[in-house]
């Protein structure tokens, strides 16, 4: 079992592994911890991370990224609709509403599902993880941002599964730090005593995120979080690059937005920029070559300036953090600590922000880009059985109130009732108990739509069937289990028909369940309202403990769900086996390449040694037919063969190896003669 933890940034992805010495984030083919979240399609292959974000510029209509937040929306989406004129690729509406990416691959246009794009991005992800573990690896935990709608996490996971992945829980990206933070400290309360509160602040690249954690020896409980989906550090770069467009309109006559090339380099530019102003408060040049037109441009900032440009977005720190403790009902004195990570809060001017108004230093602990990765490693370990790692409890929350919808039988009433509360502890199941004859609906939605960072606050429709009267013609006990399961998704995970006989109380059941922490009931048809400690607990078959079993029989229901934007069954399958043509494909091409490339090595380096080692070994004339022949292959190489098959570069390796080789052999004698000799004179 692997144990591998993985954090999918909106720009940049990270990697933990757990091995012997513990956990740590491991480095890919470049030696770079740091992935970048970018796909680029040819018409051969495809290339993932490093190397696609190398191919941003040159292959621009077909290099994707900034794709992470298009998860779970519609093509009619307003997010999706503001971003599309600032992407350099194609978006494309799919026919079941949902947002898909057009490209160029393989000579053929295509389109990919969100699911699809995140799912390559995460075999090559799986691919570094393998070949650092050397074992193949399939469990896994990813974070996703705390503010991620069910649709959102679902398409999130239908994405693992494309990769072959196997994610043993999707964790919020702040809850993957508190545990980062926690999992080694020795210090906390103990469980009675009162819990020392940390705030936690992750400021990506698109999004912003503010968690308030509780810590006890041995255990996290997030109290709060919220929030800013949309300021990160691409803001910061939006507002530079406005900056420079302006400027270059003014100075040069350029109009940088119509030329997406060009575009794109002063992002790139403006992102460099940015950074160096994090560490240097003076003047600070930019200067592009060739950028538009053939005109070099330049120009030049200090953090002063962009401080005062960047004022409404330094405004949208304040919110989330105020937010919190508002939720949380903690003043700045209950603050124990505030962390932060993330590469925007390497901004100063942020830092200050959130430092001022907790009126304290900030931490910078934690590895700021690394701590989400290794928090989800952590949590794969603690999940994994195959790892030992010290006891540690997570209790996170729902961070939107769901609440139930169904009809009434008897008239044409609605029922609803809130299922989890705002800020309830997550994840969780409930039994709740209604009275029925006949199939029914329950409709989950967000009752808080105007809090919610989606357009659609539907979560899905569940229909519970085979629902039959009593014998007597009276309405049957139906036990429906609502949950919020580890990824943080809800669903009615279960029903059971409950059939009475005549001499039973009526609440035997109940009193199987263990830790019966509430009884609610909203309305007439919801009689009973049990909580269910955690996961998993089913009690609901009365077969609880050593208490005396009831005469009664519970017959599971089945449950019909369809939820927001799901991806079909069978085109998941559909896109797992095609995600595996894809792999062989580059598989494939890479092979062709390289024996491509052997080829070519091999013209160069006999070229160099007919000019020196083997140069006294054959006579002129051969030397010069040698010489004519290498010279061929390299032109053959330009033209024809250029683009072949990799059988064709194999038998052209071993065509020249048979000139070839007759030469390195008589080199090898000649060579190995003397030394022949001098192994022999040590002997004696
Ligand atoms: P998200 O969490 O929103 O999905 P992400 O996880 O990919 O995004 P991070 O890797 O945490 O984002 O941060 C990337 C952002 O941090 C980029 O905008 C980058 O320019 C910015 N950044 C990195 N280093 C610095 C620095 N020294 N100064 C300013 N900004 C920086
Ligand atoms: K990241
Ligand atoms: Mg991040």
């Amino acid at each position: 079992m692997s144990v591998v933890g993985i954090d999918v940034g909106f720009q940049n992805c990270y990697i933990a592994v757990a091995r012997s010495g513990g956990i740590e984030t491991i480095a890919n083919e470049y030696s770079d911890r740091c992935t970048p979240a970018c796909i680029s399609l040819a018409s051969k292959n495809r290339t993932i991370g490093n190397a696609a974000k190398s191919q941003i510029i040159t292959n621009f209509k077909n290099s994707i990224h900034g794709f992470k937040k298009f998860h779970g929306r519609a093509f009619d989406d307003p997010f999706v609709q503001g971003e599309k004129p600032k992407l350099p690729y194609s978006l494309h509406k799919l026919a079941n509403g949902s947002t898909g990416i057009k490209v160029r691959y393989l000579d053929e246009d295509k389109v990919f599902t969100i699911e699809q794009v995140t799912g390559m991005l995460l075999t090559k992800l799986k691919e570094t993880s393998e070949s650092a573990l050397k074992k193949p690896v399939v469990d896994c935990v990813i974070s996703v941002p705390s503010f991620f709608t069910d649709s959102e996490r679902r398409s999130m996971l239908d994405a693992t599964e494309i990769a072959g992945l196997n994610c043993l829980r999707l964790i919020s990206d702040t809850t993957a730090v508190a545990l980062a933070y926690g999992i080694y400290k020795q210090d906390f309360p103990s469980p009675e005593e009162k819990p020392r509160n940390v705030v936690f602040v992750d400021i990506g690249h698109l999004s912003y995120q503010v968690s308030v954690t509780s810590f006890n020896k041995g255990k996290l409980k997030v109290l709060a979080t919220a929030f800013d989906p949309y300021l990160g550090g691409r803001n910061f770069d939006e507002v530079l690059v406005d900056h420079f467009c302006e400027e270059f309109r003014s100075r040069y006559r350029l109009n940088v937005k119509e030329n997406p090339r060009a575009l794109l380099r002063l992002y790139q530019e403006c992102e460099k920029l940015k950074k160096l102003m994090s560490a240097n408060s003076s003047d600070l040049p930019l200067n592009i070559e060739c950028f538009m037109n053939d005109i070099d441009v330049s120009g030049k900032l200090n953090r002063g300036q962009f401080e005062d440009l960047c004022a409404q977005n330094l405004m949208r720190i304040e919110a989330p953090l105020k937010s919190v403790l508002e939720q949380s009902k903690l003043s700045r004195d209950d603050i124990y600590a505030v962390e932060v990570v993330g590469g925007a809060t390497r901004i100063p001017a942020i830092k200050e922000r959130i430092s001022k108004f907790f009126c304290k230093d900030i931490n910078t602990t934690l590895n700021a880009d690394e701590a989400v990765a290794r928090g989800c490693a952590l949590q794969c370990a603690i999940l994994s059985p195959a790892f030992k790692v010290r006891e540690f409890s997570i209790t996170d929350v729902v961070p939107f109130p769901i609440t139930l919808r169904w009809k009434s039988s008897t008239d044409d009433s609605v029922g609803e009732c809130e299922v989890f509360s705002k800020n309830h502890a997550a994840p969780f199941s409930k039994v709740i108990t209604f009275h029925k004859k006949e199939p029914f609906d329950l409709e989950a939605f967000y009752n808080l739509p105007q809090e919610l960072p989606f357009p659609d606050n539907r979560i899905g429709r569940f229909t519970i069937q085979n629902v039959v009267p009593q014998p007597n013609g009276e309405s049957s006990k139906v036990k429906v289990k609502v949950r919020v399961n580890v990824h943080g998704i809800f669903s009615v995970s279960g029903a059971s028909l409950i059939e009475k006989h005549k001499d039973e109380a009526e609440d035997v059941v109940m009193e199987t369940e263990p830790m019966v922490q509430n009884e609610y009931s909203p309305e007439e048809q919801v009689r009973e309202w049990k909580m269910l400690d955690g996961e998993g607990t089913s009690a609901e078959q009365g077969t609880g403990g050593n208490k005396p079993k009831a005469k009664i029989k519970s017959v599971d229901l089945a449950i019909l769900s369809s939820t927001l934007r799901q991806l079909d069954r069978e085109m998941l399958k559909c896109f797992v086996e095609l995600e595996g043509k894809m792999i062989v494909q580059d598989k494939l091409e890479k092979e062709r390449n390289d024996a491509k490339n052997a080829v070519e090595e091999y013209v160069y380096d006999f070229r160099d040694k007919l000019c020196g080692a083997y140069e006294k070994l054959i006579s002129k004339d051969d030397n010069s037919k040698l010489t004519r022949i290498l010279e061929d292959t390299e032109n053959w190489l330009y033209e024809e063969g250029e683009d072949q098959g990799k059988q064709v570069y194999l038998d052209k390796l071993a065509e020249l190896k048979k000139f070839g080789q007759p030469v390195e052999d008589r080199h090898k004698e000649l060579e190995d003669r003397p030394r022949a000799f001098d192994e022999l004179g040590k002997k004696i």
